[in-house]
């Protein structure tokens, strides 16, 4: 970090005694070790630190040092928060709507972030696209500060390096971020627990979703993509909720000789999302953006209004484009 983006993040700590702690919609690991650790560490300063999540906590994510800390917008309804730091999100508006109706206008917004779409909201900002999770940003200004990195801070932190990093398997395990999940372990970051609780456990409702899910799988584009579909009636017949759906995509990219996977789930009536995984030789991060959405290169989602067969096509012509050569350029 440079030191100017030090010295700013400094005095934002030290100009506010009461700070408001956000991520984005559907939180990963990465957002919610991310608030933690940021939290538990305001805390140790002797100041307030709120967190607040638009969506309900993944029971994956519970196992965290002071989860429940986490709460709902509505939860905090009516409270004036002078400060907001915004983590892991490429706009404020990820952030969920109502929890952007808890940051009042004119209120100071600091920007954590690694995605290559971030707009540059904010001050003061760290944004880094090179860093393999905002965790490791959040790390950085721990340290500037001077903050002791105790148990709880490292074993938050290690969670979001290792879910960003999807368990130290996607491109971006870089030395950087091997060294500091070692950091963290030498400070009581427990990686089997954590590997256990993000990826060994699942409940009934998120394996039968599952099921149903590979039922549905398509290798298309030469068999280049290959996709998964789950419609509302899966859901209902599955007892599932969207969240137990989280992770299924991986599923779609390990298909033999695939690219790109994708995952086309109806999360409410008419509401889409869309998940895409690449090998890192496509950008879904530019194939998301045309639909609306955003992430990284080789991760990225959308969520639109709309039919589930429609936009499945949608995608899948998209996906056949940037497969098969790019992109043509964007109309107007
Ligand atoms: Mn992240």
């Amino acid at each position: 970090m440079t030191s100017l983006a030090h010295d700013r993040f400094r005095s934002f700590l030290e100009g506010h005694r009461e700070f408001l702690i956000l991520s984005h919609i559907d939180p990963d690991g990465d957002a919610i070790g991310s608030c933690l650790a940021l939290a538990r560490a305001i805390r140790a300063m002797g100041k307030e630190a709120t967190v607040v999540n638009d969506s309900p906590l993944p029971e994956s994510l519970r196992f965290l040092p002071h989860a429940d800390w986490v709460e709902r917008p509505n939860e905090v309804a009516g409270r004036a928060f002078p400060a907001v730091f915004v983590l892991d999100c490429s706009s404020l508006d990820r952030v969920g709507a109502d929890a952007a109706r808890l940051v009042a206008p004119g209120v100071a917004v600091a920007n954590v972030d690694h995605h290559a779409a971030n707009d540059g909201f904010g001050d003061p900002r760290l944004v880094n696209v090179e860093a393999s999770s905002t965790a490791e940003l959040v790390y950085e200004i721990l340290e500037a500060c001077g903050v002791t990195i105790d148990a709880e801070i490292a074993e938050c932190l290690y969670a979001g390096v290792a879910s960003d990093t999807g368990a130290f398997r996607h491109p971006n395990t870089t030395p950087r971020a091997l060294r500091l999940a070692a950091r963290f372990v030498e400070r009581g970051a427990r990686p089997a627990r954590t590997a256990e609780a993000l990826y060994g456990r699942k409940s009934e409702a998120s394996l039968r979703i599952l099921g149903l899910a590979l039922t549905s799988l398509e290798a298309r584009s030469g068999g280049q993509v290959g996709a998964i579909t789950i419609s509302r009636e899966m859901f209902d017949r599955a007892g599932a909720i969207p969240e137990d759906a989280d992770g299924i995509v991986q599923f779609a990219k390990s298909l033999a000789g695939t690219r790109v996977g994708l995952l086309v789930s109806e999360i409410a009536p008419g509401e889409i999302r869309l998940s895409f995984r690449s090998d890192g030789t496509v950008d879904v991060n530019e194939v998301a953006s045309r639909f609306g959405g955003g992430g990284h290169k080789n991760a990225a989602g959308a969520r639109l209004r709309g039919d589930l067969r429609q936009i499945h096509d949608q995608a899948l012509e998209a996906l056949d484009r940037a497969v098969n050569g790019g992109l043509p350029p964007s109309a107007g």
